[in-house]
């Protein structure tokens, strides 16, 4: 240990004597408990603390504070949220598990209100979901909050949707039914409609003190010189003027949502409070939106700084003390070292894997996986005790955040390779069967991304507006191939709800004035009747897709090989078709050509007979296998 961590471990062990002494502890089992975790956990979260407020001349009255939050919350715990805590204690790979499957929707176009998902229930097992993720359902401005991510209360539910109470009994509900509630936590801005946004603006100093303001522009000039837009088109600029306190404040996405300052312990004390509170709700875990943004230096681009990351380190060792059970999933669509930064045992144990999503849809495009290949194997493995969550799409857009070194070493020019997924997927491109939208055009960097449903991105929308059959078969398969790598990559699949009945676009938010502008609102559709109705007919492409999904769900959670860790990539002589293993017992292949391909497996795979997992046939080959087109094949040796 270097010198200055064993000063610092040494003020950390003193520092824990004082403050046990100050702190206020029930006087009861629940509670010596969480003094206890806090003990055990104190040198991590006193080091952290001291990294970002060690300056302070009342660090030790901050560090109390924070302290006395994560123990109130401990003492307010639910039983069965106790016990949920010592079985995670006693298990804690278990986000890790094949098992594990998730969904995502927004509450009201999901099914109306709190009620409505309790209702779903037996549908989310018919899926085989074990993770759900209601996105954001809090209080909000109305009608703009940017799909809700602009949060006016943490403790309250937009009352169209149903109650806090509510809220904590459907979790409950859910867990009964191996179901974890998933919610998020918008943790680098509040909504200007939040009581101390209001208090801000009605001149309270304390309260101005929780977000950034400039009196004049000075500053602002000075950040802004290295800072990204992220909405350019809808929300130009970093900064908002505010006639009634005369006032810049910060606003890195749109106005009304007002970066909270982490450079004030009071804030970190503040969300701590906030961010408990929900998890004695019963959520599981709690999605840490736009993560890379919550520290903030000028001359720096102030995203993914080294702050940002101890930020994270001590919420996730106050959490070991207050509600242990809970997980953090990363959200950092950023550069994929940046992405991977943030995932951990210590800070997120689980995260968006926006590197394979993006990688993914390039194949689609390119009909090669060499890209893919190239990128997972530098890109994808993590440490123990983390794991990532596989998705295809979000409510968000997708950005082609792939690194620019990985593709420059296959030759790939990065700008080029952009406008060309960018044309792809708008359908622009000669031949393209994709029907997304452009989100967010940058003319200054001719940066853009993208909007669509899978059903729209991958070809189904344009294929059944034709009305050809041969063409409604390959989007059927485009859609079962991409789901396939998502199930069987390692980590947890997540199901934008909607898109596993092949959903189209939603044209209809150009008609209102407050979703008008962002192309986003295209792919949160409202849950379409007529199509989950026909999800157990084959004869629609509705039920193909839900039948196809459905039974590589159960193929998954019946293959251990399928839970997290040791994935190996491999770039095949045919670069068309795909090749991973799992466990060293599974050889996934996927074509992702729309015509039939061989591809020689002589060196990954050698035992024969071998069995392929989703059709459960057995599978005689020598070492060349001929593959149909958009074919996926998991194949196993037949034991
Ligand atoms: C997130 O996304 C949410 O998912 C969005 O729905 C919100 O609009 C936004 O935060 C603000 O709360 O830029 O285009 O690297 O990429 O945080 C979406 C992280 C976004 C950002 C991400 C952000």
């Amino acid at each position: 240990m270097a010198h200055a961590d064993a000063w610092l471990h040494d003020q950390a062990a003193l520092t824990f004597q004082r403050l046990s002494a100050l702190v206020r502890v029930a006087d009861n089992a629940p509670a010596r408990a969480a003094l206890e975790r806090l003990e055990q956990h104190f040198v991590t979260i006193f080091t952290n603390l001291h990294d970002v407020y060690g300056e302070h001349y009342d660090f030790f009255y901050h560090l109390l504070q924070i302290v006395q939050v994560a123990l109130d919350a401990a003492a307010d715990r639910p039983d069965e949220l106790r016990e949920l805590d010592q079985k995670r204690i006693a298990a804690p790979d278990w986000f890790q598990s094949e098992q594990m499957m998730g969904g995502v929707c927004y509450v009201d176009l999901f099914a109306g209100n709190l009620a409505g998902i309790r209702e779903h229930i037996p549908y989310f097992h018919e899926l085989g979901l074990t993770y759900l993720h209601l996105m954001p359902l809090y209080q909000a401005p109305q009608p703009h909050n940017d799909g809700g991510y602009a949060v006016s209360s943490f403790r309250e539910v937009h009352p169209p949707l149903g109650t806090m109470d509510e809220l904590a009994s459907l979790a409950r509900d859910l867990r009964a039914n191996g179901i974890s509630l998933v919610l998020d936590f918008v943790f680098n801005h509040t909504a200007d409609e939040h009581e101390w946004a209001q208090r801000a603006l009605a001149g309270e100093k304390t309260y101005q003190d929780y977000y950034w303001m400039f009196p004049n522009r000075t500053l602002p000039d000075q950040y802004e010189a290295n800072l990204r837009e992220i909405f350019p088109d809808q929300a130009p600029g970093s900064f908002t003027w505010r006639s009634e306190i005369a006032r810049w404040v910060w606003t890195t996405f749109h106005p009304f949502q007002w970066d909270l300052n982490y450079a004030n312990p009071e804030v970190f004390a503040a969300m701590l409070r906030e961010m408990l509170f929900l998890a004695n709700q019963g959520a599981e875990v709690l999605r840490l939106d736009a993560v890379p943004f919550i520290w903030k230096e000028v001359g720096t681009n102030c995203e993914n700084l080294p702050q940002a990351h101890t930020i994270i380190r001590a919420f996730n060792a106050l959490i070991r003390v207050a509600a242990p059970a809970l997980l953090f999933k990363s959200e950092a669509i950023v550069h994929p070292r940046d992405v991977r930064s943030y995932i951990g045992a210590d800070k997120c144990q689980i995260s968006y894997n926006p590197i394979m999503m993006v990688a993914l849809w390039d194949a689609l495009a390119t009909r090669e996986t060499h890209f893919f290949a190239h990128a997972m194997n530098k890109q994808f493995a993590l440490d123990a005790g983390s794991s990532w969550v596989n998705y295809l799409r979000s409510h968000d857009d997708i950005g082609w955040g792939f690194a620019d070194e990985d593709a420059a070493e296959l030759g790939i020019n990065g700008f080029d390779h952009r406008r060309f997924l960018n044309s792809f997927y708008t359908g622009t491109f000669p031949g393209s069967f994709a029907t997304g939208l452009p989100f967010n055009f940058n003319p200054r960097t001719l940066d853009m991304r993208i909007s669509g449903t899978m059903a729209s991105l991958a070809g189904l929308e344009q294929a059944e507006s034709s009305g050809d059959n041969l063409l409604i078969e390959l989007a059927v398969r485009r859609l079962l191939l991409l789901y396939s790598v998502v199930l069987s990559a390692g980590g947890i699949p997540l199901i934008y709800l909607g898109d596993e009945v092949g959903t189209s676009n939603d044209y209809s938010y150009v008609d209102d004035p407050a979703k008008a502008d962002d192309s986003r609102w295209a792919h949160r559709p409202p849950r379409s009747l007529p199509r989950y109705a026909q999800r157990n007919d084959a004869a629609t492409s509705a039920g193909r897709i839900f039948q196809g999904l459905q039974s590589m769900i159960q193929a998954r959670q019946r293959t251990t090989a399928f839970r997290a860790g040791m994935t190996h990539f491999y770039a095949l002589d045919n670069r068309h078709v795909l090749a991973f293993t799992r466990h060293e017992r599974v050889l996934v292949l996927a074509n992702f050509s729309e015509h039939s391909q061989q591809v020689n497996i002589n060196g990954i795979m050698s035992a024969t007979p071998l069995i392929d997992l989703l059709t459960e046939t057995q599978f005689v080959s020598d070492a060349l296998v001929t593959m149909m087109p958009y074919q996926t094949l998991w194949l196993t040796p037949d034991a």
